[in-house]
């Protein structure tokens, strides 16, 4: 689901039966696991539930989550346990511009240069989740800026 995706966002419709009889077929269930505080469980019926979003996604932080659902049966002395788990995908939205890795780039050059000396190179980057990428642009003498010797 795109990473904008507003808190409280529909994530997937679940199920859970158990053909026991009595409390030893009334079923709970929870979320578990690392990334189960971004999600809730919602129950909608009896053993019909929704995985909702409980936090704001930002792919470029947690591009993937794996959400656990454990569901629990009232037997007794022993409750009969399954866990299930999936794996939801955050998509990318164009949320970051790009960043100079300096405020301020300084550049020398003496006078009387030619056109199209490379004066400094300007960093510019952003984040993707396993690498940096960077982009390099060469700042060079314009020719309306070029210092014209006077003669005479
Ligand atoms: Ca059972
Ligand atoms: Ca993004």
């Amino acid at each position: 689901m795109p990473e904008d995706s507003p808190v409280g966002s529909f994530v997937a419709y679940m199920s859970a039966v158990d053909p026991d009889a009595g409390d030893n077929g009334r079923v709970d269930c929870a979320l578990s696991g690392a990334d189960a505080a971004a999600f809730s469980l919602v129950q909608k019926y009896p053993s019909e539930y929704q995985i909702v979003t409980a936090a704001a996604l930002d792919r470029e932080q947690t591009p993937e989550y794996t959400v656990i659902v454990k569901c629990w049966d009232g037997g007794s002395p022993v409750s009969r346990i399954t866990e299930e788990s999936f794996r939801l995908t955050v998509a990318d939205i164009n949320d970051n511009a790009p960043v100079f890795s300096q405020q301020t780039y300084r550049g020398s050059l003496v006078e009387n240069n030619f056109v199209g000396l490379s004066v400094l190179q300007v960093y510019s980057y952003f984040l993707l989740p396993e690498r940096l990428v960077l982009t390099t642009d060469d700042v060079t003498t314009p020719p309306a800026r070029r210092h014209q010797p006077q003669l005479g």
